[in-house]
């Protein structure tokens, strides 16, 4: 146990020691008025040399939290986010929200206004510390993150820091907020002293429960037809080993509906592509892995007799108000907890005959699945507007096999294969839109040495603040290459409104309302316009030379490129 002493003029200088003390590399920032004392210290540790995180500067608040949501789940560790008071938190919700529901943890911090009216260093001197203060600023977030305070006074400082790390590190993980008051912030602290190393730490995730494995494991043994649905089980690397171990040992095919992260890699024997939906009338046992949506009920269920388990840190999901998805067996593990668990359960249960009549039919499916993505590929190579299937091959084309994608969606992965854990991340289920070009900065942030390559739709990019966004790329100096499969409208809005309504006006007209992004910018000249290199792609034969020079100008330039793909629309 050994406790130190900083000599501080400011809770401000003891806060951003504490976090530096704690490992928090980076403070994502948008500043304001309150930001006053950590300006000054920051200013002042510049000169002595006091280790804090480094501040990033990004100019909105979505941005500065995306990066820190990529830089978190590329590295594994807790960033730290600070906006301005309450109208810098509006800004951030979203993705707060993005956060959340991905179990990604992050402190959060905000100042506040300053509480008192006159009087004290950091009382009111703005007219705006009026009308920005809340009655409960905290209150419009609080249902996206697992805990939030105010530091009140310095004395509490050590506490209130270790606590906010601690919670957001525990299982399930996920955004801690934490107001930061200009008086507080301002105040002196004399004596400040601290436990170093912390003497407070994340709670251990938790053991599967061995009634509970047991169960799993029978269901398992007697399904002729297992099947396994994940989309989020690589947010822990070492789980994406364990299931590739597992599925190959039990012969049980995996499918990644909307993967999040790399869960089993593409290459696998057992990785039957992303649609769970044609093998929902056959599979007699589902292990839900880390899955929130594993299909949709209203349009295909898997039959009522059909045993289902669901493995997760949190496998009921317990902050949806509404998921009702049949559940014989709910473990709650980690995903690699749970994959080790039940593989050694299933070992003494298992029929070896089971295993290789699987293996036969498993390496027939495999075997159609990828001739028909092969056929999609060939026949959408020459199709103008460019289709995204080529589009995705294409980026593949340019990939290595430590190359990471960040995808906002538009990426199809059946036709851009990986296979490294911790080289691919898509959205949040959440899907506040306006993420993957920061989470995109985050990742490079993280893994300087690798090849990230940012795929995005037209109106992702554009709720991604663009001009926000190159201006940060180039700032930090975090060269990644953006593909804009730009089909100028917002086709998951066409795909609802058609959806819901096939025979209506909308699906009659030419142009219904509210989907087509017509008069779109040229976003590669808004990334010229920040220092990189960018070019508009129409001729589906010129994308992969296109992408190859854009990947060029990234990895031996190093400066950030975006390749503007006409894409079809849907
Ligand atoms: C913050 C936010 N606002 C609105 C939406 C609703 N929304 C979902 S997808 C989408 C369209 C996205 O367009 P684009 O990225 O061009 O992809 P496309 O659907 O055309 O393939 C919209 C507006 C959202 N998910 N998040």
């Amino acid at each position: 146990m050994a406790r130190k002493e900083l000599a501080v003029d400011s809770v401000a200088e003891a806060y951003l020691a504490l976090l530096g003390d704690r490992g928090v590399e980076y403070l994502f920032a948008n500043a304001g008025t309150d930001f006053a004392p950590l300006v000054e210290a920051y200013a002042k540790f510049a000169r002595t040399g006091v280790k804090a995180p480094q501040p990033l500067l990004a100019t909105h608040e979505n941005l500065a939290f995306s990066m820190a949501h990529g830089w978190a789940v590329a590295t594994g560790k807790v960033p730290a986010v600070m906006v301005h008071v309450s109208v810098g938190t509006a800004n951030a919700l979203c993705g707060a929200l993005n956060a959340a529901r991905e179990f990604v943890p992050v402190l959060f911090t905000a100042g506040r206004s300053p509480l008192l009216e006159s009087g004290a260093p950091g009382a009111r001197d703005v007219y705006i510390h009026w009308a920005q203060e809340m009655f409960d600023q905290a209150g419009m977030l609080r249902e996206a993150v697992k805990w939030d305070y105010e530091l009140r006074n310095g004395q509490q400082l050590e506490t209130v820091v270790d606590r906010a790390l601690t919670v957001a590190a525990s299982e399930p993980k996920g955004p801690v907020y934490l107001s930061l008051p200009r008086e507080v912030l301002g105040a002196p602290l004399p004596g400040f002293a601290y436990d170093s190393p912390a003497r407070r730490a994340a709670a251990a995730p938790p053991a599967p429960d061995a009634g509970a494995v047991a169960e799993a494991a029978r269901v398992l043994a007697k399904a002729k037809n297992p099947l396994i649905v994940t989309a989020s089980a690589g947010r822990d690397p070492a789980a994406v080993p364990a299931l590739a171990a597992f599925a190959g040992r039990f012969a049980i095919p995996v499918v990644q509906h909307r993967p999040r992260y790399l869960c089993l890699p593409a290459d696998h024997p057992c990785h039957l592509g992303y649609d769970a939906g044609p093998r929902l009338d056959t599979a007699d046992a589902i292990l839900v892995l880390e899955w929130d949506v594993p299909w949709i009920p209203g349009l295909k269920a898997p039959r009522p007799e059909c045993q289902v388990i669901h493995a997760g840190v949190d496998p009921l999901f317990s902050r949806y108000p509404i998921r009702g998805f049949p559940c014989d067996v709910a473990l709650t593990a980690t995903a690699a907890a749970a994959i080790a668990a039940l593989g050694a359960a299933l070992d003494r249960d298992i029929d070896p005959g089971e295993i290789a009549d699987r293996w036969q039919r498993l390496a027939g499916e495999r075997e159609k699945l990828l001739a028909g993505w092969r056929q999609t590929r060939e026949q959408a190579k020459t199709m103008r507007p460019i289709h995204m299937a080529w589009a995705s091959a294409c980026i593949a084309g340019i990939a290595d096999p430590d190359t990471i994608f960040v995808n906002e969606y538009t990426l199809m992965p059946e036709h851009c294969p990986s296979t490294r854990p911790g080289g691919y991340f898509a959205s949040s289920p959440a899907s506040g839109l306006g993420w993957g070009g920061g989470a995109a900065l985050g990742a490079k942030l993280a893994e300087p040495d690798r090849f990230v390559v940012c795929v995005l739709g037209d109106g992702s990019h554009l709720f991604g603040n663009p001009v926000a966004l190159h201006h940060a790329a180039r700032l930090h100096k975090l060269p990644v290459l953006f593909v804009v499969m730009n089909n100028s409208q917002w086709g998951a809005v066409r795909r609802a409104a058609l959806g819901m309504y096939p025979q209506g006006e909308a699906a009659r007209s030419n142009k219904p309302p509210l989907i087509d992004l017509d008069d779109l910018p040229a976003f590669e000249a808004v990334c010229e316009a920040a220092g990189g290199y960018g070019e508009r792609v129409e001729d589906p034969a010129d994308l992969p030379t296109a992408l190859a020079r854009a990947k060029h100008e990234v990895v031996v330039e190093g400066r950030q490129a975006l390749v503007n793909v006409i894409c079809r629309g849907v």
